[in-house]
């Protein structure tokens, strides 16, 4: 090869080089973008974490079913030694529900009936599932990780109503 060849293949590599240390620098930019990015952000329904001993600044400081800005069906509840908040929900049928819930002391698990509904309730973590009920009708809820003395009678009723 004569010495232009080399330096055109030179150019090359080190092209390529600086275009990945530029790939990379962008791809961990971006990371900590979105590390920078706060967990609790109620506006846009990404709730993710809250401090069990103080949820007054949170959804949860008010259990139960609301209504977003957008006029979807949000419910809220708490999972506790040993029942659950609100102890008896009203859904509609039909309409999606996010259902959001939490723990405030030990780790609890929320089990409906008739649903794949089954989740593992953490102190500190939100947990999230979207779920539609297509029949009327009363679902039990219960506890289904053992918390504790009373854990067999940690269970509560969901209605799912017709909707007009
Ligand atoms: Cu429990």
């Amino acid at each position: 090869m004569d010495p232009h060849t080399i330096e055109r293949f030179e150019k090359g590599w080190m092209l390529l080089a600086a275009t990945l240390v530029l790939v990379l620098i962008g791809v961990t930019l971006s990371n900590v973008v979105q590390a920078a990015v706060p967990a609790v952000d109620m506006h846009h329904h990404t709730l993710k974490s809250v401090n069990p001993q103080d949820l007054s600044s949170t959804p949860f400081a008010t259990p139960g079913l609301k209504q977003n800005e957008m006029g979807q069906y949000e419910l809220y509840m708490l999972a506790q030694a040993f029942m659950f908040n609100p102890p008896v929900v009203k859904v509609p049928a039909g309409k999606p529900i996010q259902l959001f819930v939490t723990s405030t002391d030990v780790v609890h698990g929320l089990q409906i009936e008739n649903t794949n509904i089954n989740i593992e309730v953490i102190p500190g973590v939100v947990g999230q599932v979207t779920y539609t009920f297509k029949k009327p009708g009363v679902y039990r809820v219960g506890c289904n990780e053992y918390c504790g003395v009373g854990h067999q009678s940690m269970m509560t009723q969901l209605i799912v109503e017709e909707t007009p």
